[in-house]
């Protein structure tokens, strides 16, 4: 029997078995049912945003009360990691393998120009997302899940866009890492080289702002899905460059005193602030729909802070501080990989922090138990519902690891291994040995590497070995490298 001839007949005895069935029974039924129904997930992730650029990791200028309020219904990551740039994160995420192992270790087009004279070549990296890789999305849509999309893809061309990775519903992603503007239309060929544009958001009214715009999106998905259970990712833009906020906003930050602040820069935090909003308004949609304590939030950023100028006013004003984080996106330094992590999970605790060291290849894993799938492992994360109950359950004890064979305005090609509290990063144009006491340097401003030698070449070692196990590629010496030509 086809599939088209067995439904109408399942369709009728289900009508038959429902109305035969007494009321009481019925609600009971309903009632076991809504029990047994998957949790929604919400993942938000924003690009760019420091770890100290919320109120609630200690930013003293930007304001952000309402992921300061998810913080408090959730558990707060003090010691969360990702990959220094866009699309390695983005590709952790969604698969729980490392950057690394997938060679995806620089942003889809870093992968196609590096520098030229520089003492090594870039090392190898994937444009694009392999289909063969099974996404959380896949795992979800597979599992009956409504799978949507809404704002920064970065993991390839159209043959890679998120509905070949199992998302139902792609609003906004493309190839490209940033808009030309957060303003409608959202395209031009202002800023960055080429003419680009931000698909499915038609309709829109001259001074519409794209964080509000991508909010919109999401509600719909939210008040859409139905009966169904969804996997909403709403990657935000904000707060990457180009810096751009709303008139209003920026006023406000502009007439708030900044004198001993962390941060200085009105039209980022302006950004930060319609970044906040959007959280809020999600959180009040999941409540009006009646879904928030069945639905798992997780709010995120994909790389540190961007520590470079943008001009403001005609004054280039520093766009954030990572502080007391060394460096920015880009760096194997904590200001460039330490990221904001917060977990939002139906009985779980609340209001609590967990300083043991996470990893965004963690979130696969995470999610997948939290929504009962099986076979949720994944090969470079761990499983981290116990310490969303009790966030001193010890995780199994492992070393994390980072790989930016590349160069950045923060650096030049490094590798990086944390265990415990100790971290050693080695830089491959000389084999420079750093090596920091988390716990007594979070500024990683004392290299120990010479006092602690022993340590430093096992940490080496380790790292190496991790390397050679997952094939990652490497930067090579350039052969055309001059010091004399600038
Ligand atoms: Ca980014």
């Amino acid at each position: 029997m086809s599939l088209n001839e067995s439904q109408p007949i399942s369709s009728a005895l289900c009508l038959l078995a429902f109305l035969s069935t007494p009321f009481g029974l019925r609600d009971a039924r309903a009632e076991e049912e809504n029990k047994k129904r998957q949790p929604n997930v919400v993942f938000i992730l924003a690009d760019d945003l420091g770890w100290s650029d919320l109120g609630c990791y200690g930013a003293d200028y930007h304001e952000s009360p309402c992921i300061d309020n998810l913080a408090r219904e959730g558990i707060l990551f003090r010691s969360a990691y990702a990959m220094p740039v866009c699309s390695p994160t983005r590709a952790a995420i969604l698969t729980g393998k490392h950057a690394a192992r997938l060679h995806m270790t620089i942003w889809s087009e870093g992968s196609r120009s590096g520098p030229r004279n520089r003492k090594l070549l870039q090392a190898n990296s994937n444009h694009d997302l392999a289909l063969e890789e099974i996404t959380i999305a896949e795992r979800l849509q597979s599992a009956g899940y409504l799978t949507a999309m809404i704002g920064k893809w970065h993991l390839g061309d159209a043959e890679h866009y998120p509905e070949t990775q199992g998302f139902d519903v792609n609003i906004g992603g493309t190839h490209w890492g940033a808009p030309q503007t957060f303003f409608w239309p959202y395209n031009g060929d202002q800023r960055f080289g080429g003419f680009r544009y931000v698909p499915g958001l038609h309709f829109g009214q001259p001074g519409e702002y794209l964080t509000d715009r991508l909010t919109d999106e999401a509600v719909r998905v939210i008040e859409r899905a139905g009966d169904r259970p969804f996997f909403l990712y709403l990657a935000h833009h904000a707060p990457h460059t180009p810096i751009e906020a709303k008139e209003a906003d920026i006023n406000y930050f502009r007439h708030k005193p900044t004198a001993n602040s962390i941060h200085q820069n009105p039209e980022y935090a302006a950004m930060i602030k319609s970044l906040d909003e959007s959280v809020g308004r999600v959180m009040e949609c999941l409540e009006k729909n009646g879904v928030a304590d069945e639905t798992i939030v997780v709010f995120a950023s994909d790389n540190g802070g961007y520590i470079g100028q943008d001009p403001f006013e005609g004054q280039p004003l520093t766009i954030t501080s990572n502080a007391p984080l060394r460096s920015g996106k880009g760096s194997l330094y904590e200001g460039g990989i330490r990221v904001p992590l917060i977990i939002r999970a139906s009985g779980a605790i609340k209001g609590a922090q967990c300083t043991q060291p996470v990893m965004v290849t963690d979130l696969y894993t995470t999610i997948l138990t939290l929504c009962g799938l099986e076979n949720a492992e994944s090969l470079d994360g761990i499983n981290l519902t116990p310490v969303l109950f009790d966030p001193e359950t010890p995780l199994e004890p492992r070393a994390l690891f980072f790989h930016y064979p590349h160069y950045y305005p923060t650096t030049t090609p490094v590798g990086a291994i944390r265990m415990g509290d100790y971290k050693l990063l080695e830089y491959f144009e000389d084999d420079r040995l750093e090596l920091y006491d988390l716990a007594a340097d979070l500024g990683e401003s004392n290299n120990l590497a010479a006092t602690h030698a022993d340590l430093a070449d096992r940490l080496r070692l380790r790292l190496s070995d991790w390397r050679q196990k997952i094939d990652a590629q490497m930067p090579t010496p350039n052969p055309d490298f001059s010091s004399k030509v600038k």
